[in-house]
């Protein structure tokens, strides 16, 4: 492990970790091979991180491996089988596995637009990890040029179908369109004009553990291409209209994905913005990573033990919210 020399602020967040990606790799290629077009998770890997104090990690697959087909369809057994058991490597070491369609709002590259399909496939998917306390199912990410109520009844259907499996006791993560943007949440606008602040607010849940999913790049345009931050303090500036509207909407959130390049423009930016968490943690749980796995090579942002570029300067940088 690295040593932290940074002094431990305790500055604990309900929930820190990284997003763990392979399993969704290579989506023009359906099914797809194991070994050549995507991979699953390195147990070593998340070992290492939880061992260090991390206590969540978000698998991101894709619906159509898991589900072939058609969405009202049953579940490929081997790839569940693997899905299972990297939940199962986690969960039994008292973190939590969130379980992550990576699919855009998108199902064989068209936009979803059956709720009760989705509320179908999410029933079917929430039953096998029913009695398992310490996963969260996030509905979907990032969803993106589609109707902003659309991506509201997306949500409540997969809320409802989750429920209706038994799966009573996981939170569920709701992601909003514009690629659940934080510092877009009150302004950008889907194909029917309405924003996520417009449509998300809405969303009911018997159990009432919803978690409001968004994500938060810090280059100019947010998508987390560019090593360049827009500046130091550019993390908290953009989760600032978020904030204000989980505060007056009584919601709760965890910021789902993050990332900044290795340098300290970036490296100030992201702890601004991991402190900004941390001083309004009455509407923000947590902070996940984007992203470890075992295929990022010299990705700028990977944090894969020990060489991913980003892994000696940002893994103890995570370790100070964990
Ligand atoms: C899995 O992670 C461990 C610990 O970081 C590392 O030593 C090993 O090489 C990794 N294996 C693969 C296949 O990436
Ligand atoms: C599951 O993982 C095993 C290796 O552990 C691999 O042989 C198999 O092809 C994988 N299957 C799927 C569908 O991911
Ligand atoms: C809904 O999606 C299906 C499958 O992509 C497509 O064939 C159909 O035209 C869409 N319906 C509407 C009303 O957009
Ligand atoms: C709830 O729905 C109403 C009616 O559709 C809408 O005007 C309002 O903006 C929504 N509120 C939130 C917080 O989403
Ligand atoms: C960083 O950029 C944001 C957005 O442009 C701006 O509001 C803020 O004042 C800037 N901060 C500094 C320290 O320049
Ligand atoms: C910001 C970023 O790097 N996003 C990438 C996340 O990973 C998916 C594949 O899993 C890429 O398509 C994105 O570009």
């Amino acid at each position: 492990a690295p040593t932290n020399s940074k002094t431990k602020r305790n500055k604990k967040m309900r929930f820190a970790g990284v997003n763990e990606s392979g399993a969704e790799f290579g989506s023009d290629n359906i099914p797809g091979v194991y070994g050549t077009d995507y991979t699953w998770y390195n147990t070593t890997a998340m070992g290492e991180f939880i061992s260090q104090g991390m206590n969540i990690f978000r698998l991101n697959l894709l619906m159509e491996r898991l589900v072939p087909n058609t969405m009202t369809g049953p579940m490929n057994a081997d790839y569940l089988g693997n899905l299972t058991k990297d939940v199962n490597y986690v969960t039994d070491k008292g973190a939590y596995a969130m379980i992550t369609p990576h699919n855009y709002g998108r199902y064989y590259g068209n936009i979803i637009n059956s709720t009760s399909d989705f509320e179908a496939f999410w029933k079917t998917v929430a039953g096998a990890f029913k009695d398992n306390d310490l996963v969260m199912f996030d509905t979907n990410n990032e969803y993106y040029g589609m109707a902003g109520q659309l991506v509201a009844d997306l949500n409540q259907a997969a809320i409802n179908g989750i429920r209706a499996a038994g799966a009573t006791s996981q939170y569920v993560n709701v992601e909003g369109n514009s690629y659940t943007g934080a510092w877009t949440w009150t302004t950008a606008e889907g194909t029917d004009g309405l924003t996520n602040a417009q449509t998300m607010g809405n969303l009911t849940d018997p159990e009432d553990k919803i978690l409001y999913h968004m994500h938060q790049y810090l280059d100019s345009d947010g998508s987390g291409t560019s090593s360049t931050c827009v500046n130091s303090t550019i993390g908290a500036t953009r989760l600032m209209d978020a904030t204000a509207w989980l505060k007056s909407n009584n919601k709760i959130a965890i910021l789902g994905e993050y990332a900044g390049a290795v340098n300290s423009v970036c490296e100030e930016a992201v702890e601004g913005m991991l402190d900004y968490i941390d001083e309004n943690s009455d509407v923000w749980t947590g902070a996940i990573w984007w992203a470890a796995g075992p295929w990022w090579g010299d990705y700028m942002f990977s944090v894969e033990p020990d060489n991913g570029p980003a892994y000696s300067t940002y893994d103890p940088i995570i370790l100070e919210y964990s």
